[in-house]
């Protein structure tokens, strides 16, 4: 191209941010809406929907009544299913989740690989698509000791299954525990036909890099990911883990600090000021029930006006009381 041309048709397109917010809201106006690319409910008593768009999560939220999710997108969408798996598309987007019954699967380990061996051949088929952001919930995340603890068994099925889905490095991602009886694992992922940019936290090991001590396969997800059009953070699970180990051990307003200033580490090493806002929603996932109204009392203090939601999960190293994960809108 001749320097200085820059013929607009030539420029690749803009692929704006999908807006996510948290929402008292009826789950079927809400599907209704023009650009609805995805809808969360939150819970066993979270609305049923069979729309592809809907995913009922295995996590109970703190608050009554429970918000739904809602992702929306500028553009028309489309959604089906293929097999297990469901999906929606709009605006060079793509949301697609699968939840699978480990009982008919073989555990942890089997369950986990086929989730992303599907989610792998989904997302090839569709063409140039970058899977941007990961999230994971199992049942009974920290039952089981050493390497056979469930999230260990979880994580050598996921590297399993990937093969060469995350050829161009891993995506942002969450992995938490949920309380459901049923072992179910439920993966979603928001994907694009651009491209993110990676980003590490200076004050954490890169998870692919942990050492061997937290399990044979090094879990894979990167600290976070900026989207294509540069101006919004996906923000990965972040605890209170400093180089690669766990902080302040049964001190949940310490792990809760050492959250925020990983937080904000990995907002300056994204080149963002180090805030939060009303249009940048996070979760809080707490392990203990009693700890929910002191996480909330946290947040109304040190991060006042930022749309959070409070969840019931546990963390996958079962010293952890908390995390912290969501989006940061420039
Ligand atoms: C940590 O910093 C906390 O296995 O996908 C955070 C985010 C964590 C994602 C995953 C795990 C995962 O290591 C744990």
């Amino acid at each position: 191209m001749i320097q200085g041309c820059e013929d607009p048709l030539l420029a690749p397109l803009k692929r704006p941010a999908p807006r996510i917010s948290y929402r008292i809201a009826d789950a079927a106006a809400a599907l209704k809406e023009a650009g609805t690319l995805a809808l969360f409910g939150f819970g066993a008593g979270s609305p049923n929907s069979d729309d592809p768009r809907y995913l009922q999560v295995a996590l109970e939220c703190f608050d009554a009544p429970a918000p739904l999710e809602i992702w929306q997108v500028d553009a028309a969408v489309s959604c089906g299913t293929d097999g297990a798996l469901h999906w929606s598309a709009g605006g060079g987007w793509l949301f697609a989740a699968i939840d699978l019954d480990e009982s008919a699967h073989g555990g942890p380990t089997a369950t986990a690989q086929l989730a992303y061996e599907q989610l792998h051949r989904f997302v090839a088929a569709r063409g140039a698509q970058h899977v941007l952001r990961v999230w994971n919930y199992l049942g009974a995340i920290n039952h089981g000791a050493g390497d056979a603890e469930r999230y260990k068994q979880f994580c050598d099925g996921r590297a399993r299954g990937m093969g060469d889905f995350f050829a161009e490095g891993f995506p942002a991602a969450t992995a938490i525990g949920h309380h459901d009886a049923q072992h179910r694992l439920q993966v979603y992922l928001l994907a694009c036909d651009q491209g993110g940019t990676r980003v590490e936290n200076p004050r954490q090991v890169s998870a692919w890099r942990y050492p061997r001590q937290y399990g044979r396969t090094p879990p894979s997800f990167a600290r976070a990911m900026t989207l294509p059009a540069q101006d919004v953070l996906a923000i990965s699970g972040t605890a209170a883990v400093v180089g690669h180990a766990s902080a302040h051990q049964d001190d949940l307003d310490a792990q809760l600090e050492e959250t925020l200033t990983n937080l904000e580490a990995l907002l300056a090493s994204a080149d963002m000021t180090a805030d939060f806002d009303t249009h940048s929603p996070l979760k809080a996932y707490v392990r203990h029930a009693a700890d929910a109204p002191r996480v909330r009392e946290f947040f109304r203090q040190r991060l006042p006006g930022v749309p959070v939601l409070l969840l019931h999960g546990d963390i996958c190293r079962s010293e952890l009381l908390v995390e912290i994960d969501g989006w940061r809108y420039a």
